[in-house]
């Protein structure tokens, strides 16, 4: 008792000395949660934090193959955070709907952590209604899942799996691995089932909630940070009008890609510079972290779109991470696509175009990849 009395003032007075003290949205949040969420604050000014999905489990041509890795492939070293994906976990699945075995997502992530890496988690959930994939928009999916809604109690069940699997992610000593949790994501869109022109303010506001004081409270859950995540907005209104308020949220981020021809216009660095202001702006009245949760060029056909159109974009602004999305490898078959470079036999040039252009974003200094994340020590 009195260690761990010790240990909390001690923890206390270090962040008073750093100045200002963030406060999880969950006031039961784990120490470890609550020490990466000041640290990630912390952090601010050294940089952005590179992420990308699935990025150990596969690439183009490979999965599963132990220590590798897409980024440590393309620069020689791993990145700061990895992302995974829940989608199918609610129907017990043995594979999520990109065909990764959860028991190995598991071990990916202590891998990920171990490295001194950040987690963070999506979830593309079937319609719970249709039992259709995430983008079956039919039906009042929300409605009915909240509080009150037919199928409200088919929906605690899923996250009972939810709570199960994070409940399951523990590093060497037994503590719980910080999760960024980042369900109901890119709901300014139009192609999910809680996207916004399928369900009201009100209704996805009460999902969220519900969400969090499910998995929190009845769970004890206490190693989550939660990620509010639109997609297109034009004004600090636009981003908040589905916001489910300060007590429920940790991050504020948006989803970004690239389409189209980027080399005779400017409207992706154009965009992403002001969303990323009023982004910065909101979080810091809010006291949250703002991030970047998902960017890419699918198959990068413009080959300086990481230095001429992401870090321009980008430019100066403090954000925590930036997370580039999964390459479509070998493992669902068709479709192989991809938002890193890559080495791989696929590309029939050798190698990727813009290998080179993403090393220089990786020697830029503007972004954290492994070896600085580790020596950040974003959990103590
Ligand atoms: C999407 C695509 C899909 C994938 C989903 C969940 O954006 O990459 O192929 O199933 O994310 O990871």
């Amino acid at each position: 008792m009195k260690v761990l009395l010790f240990t909390g003032i001690l923890f206390f007075q270090t962040m008073l000395i750093q100045g200002q003290v963030y406060q999880t949205a969950n006031k039961k949040a784990s120490t470890t949660t609550v020490k990466l969420f000041n640290n990630l604050f912390r952090v601010l000014p050294e940089g952005v934090l590179f992420g990308h999905q699935d990025d150990l489990a596969y690439g183009l041509g490979w999965e599963y193959i132990p220590g590798k890795s897409v980024v440590q492939d393309a620069v020689g070293e791993y990145p700061a955070m990895y992302g995974w994906e829940l989608g199918d976990l609610e129907l017990d699945a043995v594979f999520n709907l990109d065909s990764v075995p959860f028991t190995k997502m598991k071990q990916f992530i202590k891998e990920g952590y171990n490295k001194g890496g950040v987690i963070t988690i999506s979830w593309h959930a079937n319609n719970p209604i249709t039992g259709k994939n995430a983008w079956d928009i039919s039906g009042n999916a929300v409605k009915a899942i909240i509080p009150g809604g037919e199928k409200h109690a088919l929906y605690q069940s899923w996250l009972d799996k939810v709570a199960a699997f994070t409940l399951d992610l523990k590093n060497d000593q037994g503590e719980y691995i910080p999760v960024i949790f980042r369900p109901f994501h890119e709901l300014t869109g139009n192609w999910f089932w809680w996207c916004q022109n399928v369900c009201t303010p009100e209704e996805y506001k009460a999902l969220w909630r519900f969400t969090f004081d499910y998995l929190t409270n009845t769970k004890q859950v206490n190693h989550l940070l939660f990620a509010y995540n639109p997609e297109k907005f034009e004004t600090e209104d636009g981003f908040m009008q589905y916001y489910p308020g300060d007590d429920y949220v940790d991050i504020m981020s948006f989803d970004f890609y690239q389409y189209g021809d980027p080399s005779n216009n400017s409207d992706f660095e154009n965009t992403l510079d002001k969303r990323l202001n009023i982004l910065t702006e909101v979080a810091k009245k809010h006291k949250k972290l703002p991030a970047l949760a998902e960017t890419g060029f699918m198959n990068i056909p413009y080959a300086e779109w990481f230095t001429k159109k992401l870090m321009k974009g980008i430019g100066n602004h403090q954000i925590s991470y930036c997370h580039l999305w999964r390459d479509g490898g070998l493992v669902n078959g068709t479709g192989k696509y991809r938002f890193a470079p890559s080495q791989d036999h696929f590309i029939p040039v050798g190698r990727d175009p813009a290998f080179m252009d993403f090393y220089k974003l990786y020697i830029s200094n503007k972004f954290i990849f492994e070896q600085k994340a580790r020596d950040l020590k974003l959990y103590q």
